[in-house]
């Protein structure tokens, strides 16, 4: 099992609703550890940024709109294989698609509004940590 470092956001949709702790409780249960964290609120052109690879698919200008809503919380986490394990805690993108007891089913109300946001693979999920983390904020642990 290799050791990664993937990107997550909960985004705030799930913020509003009052469900950091709840989510950062199944990271933690799952062994994922959070080893950077902070709350932003994304600029339009920061959400452009991070999403422009979606730039020209109909639903993006939505996406930003909905990305610059409110407040998110941005996380490194690691673990054991962290980018696919994130990515099955979270399930579908389609909160109607997602598999009873991840993030998704419980938290998302709509395939617009989907609560978290995680790397699709490990190339991105280092793109994505050094989008919001400068070297020295991300915290491995020795313990
Ligand atoms: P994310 O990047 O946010 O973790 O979501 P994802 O990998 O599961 O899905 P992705 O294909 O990367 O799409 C990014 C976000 O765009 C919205 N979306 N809407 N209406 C649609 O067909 C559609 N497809 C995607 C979703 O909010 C998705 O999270
Ligand atoms: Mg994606």
């Amino acid at each position: 099992m290799a050791i990664e470092r993937t990107f997550s956001i909960i985004k705030p949709d799930a913020v509003a609703k009052n469900h950091i702790g709840a989510i950062y409780n199944r990271f933690e249960s799952a062994g994922l550890k959070i080893i950077a964290s902070k709350m932003v609120h994304l600029t339009k052109e920061q959400a452009e940024g991070f999403y422009a690879e979606h730039s020209a698919r109909p639903f993006f200008g939505a996406l930003v709109s909905f990305m610059t809503s409110g407040p998110i919380m941005v996380q490194c986490l690691e673990g054991e294989n962290a980018v696919l394990a994130n990515r099955e805690i979270m399930g579908a993108t389609n909160p109607a698609d997602a598999a009873r007891g991840t993030l998704r089913a419980d938290y998302a109300a709509s395939i617009d509004e989907n609560a978290v946001h995680g790397s699709d693979a490990l190339a991105s999920a280092e793109r994505e940590i050094a989008y919001f983390f400068s070297a020295d904020e991300v915290c491995p642990r020795t313990r």
